[in-house]
């Protein structure tokens, strides 16, 4: 703050001792040493490889604080208006190697790091990744923070610093178990900022008055309060010095340690119980990829982090001394998924009950702050809590709710006078028992603008959950932007000789800024040197997950195989089950072969990867069967190099950055219109592979930029799926394809083991009408990979394709997300 600034006369100082950066690889071994030995104090014969990490780690932050107090300081004063990303998810893998690539000495310290006795990759390697999300949208997240930053936006990202990220998976005899991921032990990337706090009420009750005035008055009293306290990350732009903040809120009581009082009368576990209640609070990140439970710590989480962040943006806010129609000029606030919707009526509630605003002027102002995103129809993932819950939980919100919802019953009544059925579809509150705030219509109402996150999914949400308020507000409100991944994870550092290839035909790095410059390659499709050196490059990145393979599971496999991987949480609608049944019968068709014939096959590797949310048996269902058909197939003498099934344990961001790079083909099988875009997708084209896919989420979209010619599309169209799905259950002759009938019979016959619990599987299809299609779009599947064997033996072929795909996927840069999102939703510059 302004007061705690050092006075003139003792600035010099100040200045002359500043910005201990290194400059030569002597200072980063120096800074290194000081670290190890003063930070960590270790010394020359206690160094492992994680306390080099911990030096390394060190030495990069000193120069990253550097940028960010100066980013900071100078948003301060040039005051622009500002983006919030809220998000409960924020799957941001590991930092160092990022660090290294924006401050941009990892050379110097590699040469340096192998003189102190250590190799760059292991000390990398040594950091845990910072897990916090399920997937997807987690990821998203993390994205768009870099892209933000490199582009120079003044960004916030906004989230809760769970104790415990995504737990880790081990499979113990083909079944996932879960293990608790406490990841803060070491952690050099975070600040703890002991004096940001803000303290959030829960429970109690509104005590309304008239004041003198006559105006009315609402007090919320007699609350449990719990104390947010700010945790913050920085976040480094690339070729550019903006570092940006990412803020984590962590809970504790808000009397401190423990109560006093209780304590010093004897009563010591009742003075820790409420501190530990009040830890809970972010304690852990729900594992659930696809499914809101309703439970009422889950709804705690989100109103204490939305609370905590709009306390602090209003504060921010407040510095300028602006007037309050100004508030949407100086903030746009982003709300990834419906998880932050309490934001809305927190606004409100500060503009009324603390800032003494009119209704009319508070809601104009909050509905041109929000923007909302929609990252799903599917209904179980849709938001709704219980009416009582709210009530009392957060009572003076619940007024503020259906003050919102009758303002807004009023605006559809006026405009549809003849649709009376509307005003029951479209109210904030369902009419059940118990009543149930819909989320996603709170947010829809409250912000400006809504998007989906590919063509396809931004259309889908117009025809289906949102139909009646695009009558209501007109289609203008809904709009898409199609995601994307950062090039510099996902393309130079998972895939570092590509990058490097890529930058030599180019002439430089540019095109990890402006990644539409990849079409640029296009040119050398036919040049026989790059050709050469892009297969090279795509076998050593197969190589290097053939050994990871072996020396996590102990499983051989042959980099000449076409390396086939689906990696993503695993759910009915993404459909590793389609994948497995058709491992299985390309397994009995090896199996009816003799050995002349199985001379001529393709050899492959199915590798799979992928939680499952702990409560999901199904989903753990298909995780034991795809082991247990890796057990027999991997074991069977007649079959050899010429099948593999590997399940990849315990698949995070690190993990992934091995992953994406080594594939020939991916998997991308979703029940058209159930996968709102897919992220993966991108990131295994944008590094040489080719995808096998449904049309849906930005699979359309992939193909529209790279060709029709260079993907291998396959499954009924979205548009056939509630036909289809009614047919399974009124129709009689709903008849399962006899070559997924012949999978089922081994199955079935326990050829894999477990017979019963894998028999639930086959049910769920035969039995409980294939709600995923799966045996509508098997037959397609099968033909498909056929057709993919086939390409695959023309090796020049498909190179041809590769690269050219490689060069036509300069859309799906979240750098280009960014810029729509700042244009068409924040308005920021
Ligand atoms: C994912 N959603 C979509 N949700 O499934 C995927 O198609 C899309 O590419 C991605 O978002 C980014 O837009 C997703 O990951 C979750 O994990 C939620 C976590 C909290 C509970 C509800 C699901």
């Amino acid at each position: 703050s302004v007061e705690a600034s050092i006075p003139e006369g003792q600035r010099a100082a100040w200045k002359k001792f500043s910005a201990t950066e290194f400059k030569t690889k002597d200072e980063f071994e120096s800074e290194v040493v000081k670290h190890i030995e003063t930070t960590l104090a270790r010394s020359l014969f206690n160094c492992d490889e994680a306390a080099a990490y911990g030096g390394v780690a060190l030495a990069f932050r000193d120069r990253l604080v550097i940028e960010w107090n100066r980013t900071q300081q100078r948003q301060s004063s040039a005051d622009p208006k500002r983006v919030y990303y809220l998000s409960l998810e924020f799957l941001m893998g590991r930092a160092l190697d990022n660090a290294m690539l924006n401050v941009g000495m990892k050379d110097v310290a590699k040469e340096g790091l192998g003189e102190l006795g250590f190799r760059m990759e292991d000390v990398i390697s040594q950091e845990r990744d910072a897990a916090l999300g399920n997937g997807g949208l987690g990821r998203l997240a993390a994205c768009f923070l870099d892209s933000l930053a490199t582009l120079n936006y003044p960004a916030w990202g906004y989230a809760l610093r769970y104790k415990y990220g995504i737990f880790k998976q081990e499979i113990v005899d083909g079944y996932q178990v879960e293990v608790p991921d406490y990841w803060l032990d070491f952690n050099p990337w975070e600040f703890p900022r002991h004096d940001v706090t803000v303290d959030v009420q829960f429970y109690g009750h509104v005590r309304k008055y008239m004041d003198e005035s006559g105006k009315q008055i609402s007090v919320w009293e007699d609350g449990e309060l719990v104390t947010a306290v700010a945790y913050d990350a920085p976040i480094p732009g690339f070729g550019t010095r903006t570092t940006n903040n990412l803020r984590l809120w962590s809970s504790k009581a808000s009397h401190g340690e423990f109560d006093f009082t209780k304590f010093n009368s004897g009563e010591y576990e009742a003075s820790v119980a409420e501190q530990q209640r009040a830890e809970t609070i972010s304690a852990v990140l729900y594992p659930n990829d696809s499914l809101e439970r309703g439970k009422e710590l889950r709804l705690k989480q989100q109103y204490f982090w939305c609370a905590a962040s709009l306390f602090d943006i209003v504060r921010r806010f407040k510095k300028s001394r602006k007037a309050w129609k100004e508030f949407p000029n100086q903030v746009a606030i982003q709300l990834n998924d419906t998880h932050p919707t309490l934001a809305i009526p927190e606004l409100m509630r500060i503009l009324l009950d603390q800032e003494g605003l009119e209704w009319d002027e508070a809601w104009s102002i909050v509905q041109k702050t929000f923007g909302y995103t929609n990252h799903t129809v599917l209904p179980e993932a849709l938001e709704k809590w219980s009416v009582p819950l709210v009530q009392h939980l957060l009572p003076r919100h619940l007024q503020i709710i259906y003050d919102i919802n009758l303002n807004f019953m009023h605006y559809v009544e006026r405009n549809f006078p003849k649709d009376r059925e509307m005003l029951g579809r479209v109210s904030i509150i369902e009419e059940s028992t118990p009543k149930m705030v819909r989320m996603a219509y709170l947010a829809v109402i409250g912000s400006h603008k809504v998007n989906g996150v590919a063509e396809l999914h931004s259309d889908l949400i117009k025809t289906t959950i949102f139909k009646d308020f695009v009558k209501i507000y007109g289609p203008d409100k809904f709009t898409n932007v199609t995601n994307g991944i950062t090039p510099r994870r996902w393309l130079h550092q998972a895939n570092p000789r590509l990058s490097e290839l890529i930058a030599s035909k180019l002439g430089g790095y540019d095109f990890l800024r402006d990644l539409t410059l990849l079409h640029k390659i296009e040119a050398y499709v036919d040049d026989k040197e790059f050709r050469k050196e892009f297969q090279e490059i795509k076998y050593a990145n197969k190589v290097r997950l053939a050994k990871y393979t072996k020396e996590a599971h102990g499983i051989s496999v042959n980099p000449s195989s076409l390396f086939d991987i689906q990696v993503k949480r695993i759910h009915e609608y993404k459909r590793q089950q389609l994948n497995i049944f058709g491992v299985i019968y390309r397994y009995l068709e090896l199996k009816d072969m003799s050995p002349e014939e199985r001379k001529k096959v393709q050899p492959r590797v199915s590798f799979f990867g992928g939680k499952a949310a702990p409560g999901y048996w199904m989903a753990k269902t298909i995780i034991h069967l795809i082991n247990q058909v890796g057990a027999v197939v991997n074991n069977d003498k007649d079959i050899g190099d010429l099948l593999k099934v590997v399940f990849l344990e315990d698949y995070n961001v690190s993990k992934a950055e091995i992953i994406c790079p080594a594939s020939d083909i991916s998997e991308h099988i979703s029940t058209a219109g159930t996968e709102a875009s897919g992220t993966s997708n991108m990131k295994f084209v944008l590094n040489g592979g080719l995808v096998i896919g449904t049309c849906d989420g930005a699979n359309i979209e992939i193909t529209r930029e790279i060709g029709e010619d260079n993907i291998f599309l396959f499954g009924n169209l979205s548009e056939d799926v509630e036909d289809l799905r009614h047919a399974h259950t009124y129709s009689g002759d709903f008849a399962i394809d006899p070559k997924l009938e012949r999978v089922f019979a081994v199955i079935r016959a326990g050829r894999f083991g477990d017979a019963a619990q894998f028999s639930a599987l086959v049910n769920s299809i035969v039995e409980h009408g294939d709600y995923y299609l799966v045996s509508d779009d098997f037959a397609s599947y099968i033909d498909t990979q056929k057709l993919i064997d086939a390409a695959y033996k023309d090796q020049e072929a498909w190179l041809t394709k590769t690269i050219t795909s490689v060069s036509r996927m300069g859309f799906f840069s979240s750098d280009r997300c960014i810029d729509e999102y700042a244009e068409m939703i924040w308005n920021v510059e």
